[in-house]
């Protein structure tokens, strides 16, 4: 396995609008992540990822961007963000920049060009077709509900947008919008940004027939009409080849759509396209047929399958990001741990999982703490267009507000939008102000300062295992195989290469398990574990509830 630094590095996620509020307006600004620069170093972490600063309009928080070459208002001005990327490099760390070129926003100038006439020179910037005797040109839905194509009444046609109708997709199969995106990556990249996280990558190239979707499963539609298209990899190879390949700087792809099957077409090493993919395996793993609001059960065994399946699909070619929530779903600690009885054991579980799988570990704000699900009352407080999308559709399709609200609490993406809970005074120290979005009330009990006191907080337990993680380089590179797979209470692996062997024991349940495992007879030392002193017996474990334990063995 080739090494390189961004294999090696641990990315953490920034949110910017709910970080940290500096002049005290209500949104979180780059004035505010440089007066936490020493927390982020604090953290153990090398690379941080900055969701998108750019103006915007804000209908998609930032992921609708109106001009890629200037910072928005709110968050600051262009001295802010060089004096943040010189704060980060001084202190060792790197910063790589949100790239979302599948879409711009509607008030971007291209767009304004393009819907102003059909024969100005950027309207095949954009995807336009005539409507099919007065209804859209195919049946595509928008990822925010809807058709996926709005009617504009200049030119009598219609564009496609693949989320909201203030994101129009961008052509990619004309030149000039390929070079327009070179050129916005060449000038980050000419500041010294360390990379890139490419949003929904694998949609920039379209079917151009847009036929009608017979299917109705949505994550099968995504992956065979959505994602993929028929030139996706000419088109990352053009840019790796004109771009990338000229700078020390890496790419990760947000890989939707993208099955184990497909991924080393993107990341494979022979392939000079993307070097990281962070595949929706997981994240998606209770979506139903209709999607997120349409929850199925899971087991541990379905979770760990999607692991095992991921890790052999890249094997020694291919390389992952591992991750369990970012801005987009609900927190990792609700969703996977016990965010009530067992949250600060099964919150540190979930961080022993994370730094010991092989691939690139990204973690996201809030992580650190723990930081929770919030349920909002009334969707007045619910600020994502797509929760308000699908709200609205829901009500109109007969549901209750009480049925869909407490579908929000478990699946809304603002679950993991709320301000970052820096410590127990008003507004979590977040702001003096109003918040944007109001702040998850356990902020009293869960915060940095309670934390950063406390020797056996999560954030203490976080620091220490990023901390190892440096040292051993066999949970970065190292070969994996899971153990006693069918067991639904407790994940168990090993990881190894020909220096090292380490097994990893996590009790994945509400239950103390007592587990049997021959390789405990191998043991050299614990490395890391959430309780003290766990109890090993010869070749049996006697878990606690939520008990994770690292251990090197012989
Ligand atoms: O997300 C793409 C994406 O697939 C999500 O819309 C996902 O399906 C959804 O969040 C599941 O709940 C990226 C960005 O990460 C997201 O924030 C943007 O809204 C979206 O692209 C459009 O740019
Ligand atoms: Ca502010």
């Amino acid at each position: 396995m080739k090494k390189a630094w961004w294999k090696e590095g641990v990315i953490y996620q920034i949110y910017p609008r709910s970080f940290m509020d500096l002049n005290n307006d209500g949104v979180g600004d780059l004035k505010g992540i440089i007066s936490k620069l020493d927390y982020l170093k604090s953290l153990n972490i090398d690379i941080v990822w900055l969701s998108p600063v750019y103006q915007s309009p804000n209908d998609d928080n930032g992921y609708d961007i109106s001009d890629y070459l200037a910072i928005s208002g709110e968050f600051g001005d262009m001295n802010d963000f060089d004096e943040l990327l010189k704060g980060l490099h001084d202190r060792g760390l790197k910063l790589v920049m949100d790239l979302v070129v599948n879409h711009t926003s509607d008030e971007h100038e291209w767009f304004k060009a393009s819907r102003a006439s059909k024969n100005n020179s950027k309207r095949d910037y954009y995807i336009w077709r005539p409507g099919r005797n007065g209804s859209p040109p195919n049946n595509m839905q928008s990822f925010f509900g809807g058709s996926a194509w709005a009617y504009d009444e200049t030119t009598s046609a219609y564009y496609l947008h693949y989320f909201t109708k203030k994101q129009p997709d961008l052509n990619w199969d004309n030149p000039k919008v390929r070079e327009e995106v070179h050129q916005i990556m060449r000038y980050w990249l000419d500041k010294g940004v360390d990379g890139f996280r490419m949003d929904v990558i694998p949609l920039i190239s379209k079917n151009p027939e847009f036929l009608d979707i017979e299917s109705d499963d949505f994550w099968d539609v995504v992956n065979k009409e959505y994602a993929n298209g028929p030139n996706v990899h000419k088109y990352l190879r053009e840019m790796n080849e004109s771009v990338m390949s000229k700078y020390d700087a890496f790419s990760v792809g947000e890989g939707v759509g993208v099955s184990p099957a497909q991924a080393n077409d993107y990341v494979g090493a022979d392939r000079k396209e993307l070097d990281i993919l962070y595949h929706f395996g997981h994240v998606v793993i209770d979506f139903g047929a209709r999607g997120k609001y349409d929850p199925v059960k899971f087991s541990l065994v379905d979770f760990k399958n999607i692991f095992n399946d991921w890790y052999q699909a890249l094997g020694e070619s291919g390389w992952n990001c591992i991750y369990l929530d970012n801005h987009d779903f609900p927190r990792m600690v609700s969703r996977f741990g016990n965010d009530n009885h067992y949250h600060k054991e099964s919150a540190k579980l979930l961080i022993t999982l994370l730094s010991t799988l092989r691939g690139t570990l990204s973690l996201y704000q809030g992580n650190e703490i723990g930081m929770t699900n919030v349920k909002f009352d009334s969707i007045e407080d619910y600020k994502d267009v797509e929760a308000k999308n699908a709200y609205n559709e829901a009500i109109e399709n007969g549901l209750s507000d009480r049925e869909f609200i407490s579908a929000l609490h478990k699946q809304s993406r603002d679950n993991a939008r709320t301000p970052m809970q820096w410590s127990d005074s008003k507004n979590g120290g977040f702001t003096d102000k109003e918040p944007w979005i109001k702040i998850n009330p356990n902020y009293k009990s869960i915060n940095v300062q309670q934390q950063d006191n406390d020797p056996d907080s999560i954030l203490n337990y976080y620091r220490k295992i990023l901390q190892v993680r440096k040292l051993h380089n066999t949970w970065v590179y190292g070969y994996y195989e899971s153990l006693d797979n069918d067991n639904h209470r407790i994940y168990c692996y090993r990881r190894w290469d020909n220096e090292r062997s380490y097994l990893i024991i996590l009790n994945f349940s509400n239950d103390g398990v007592t587990y049997h495992q021959p390789l405990l007879e191998k043991i050299n030392r614990i490395v890391i574990s959430n309780y003290p002193n766990p109890e090993i017996d010869h070749r049996a474990i006697s878990l606690k509830p939520w008990e994770s334990v690292v251990f090197e063995i012989n």
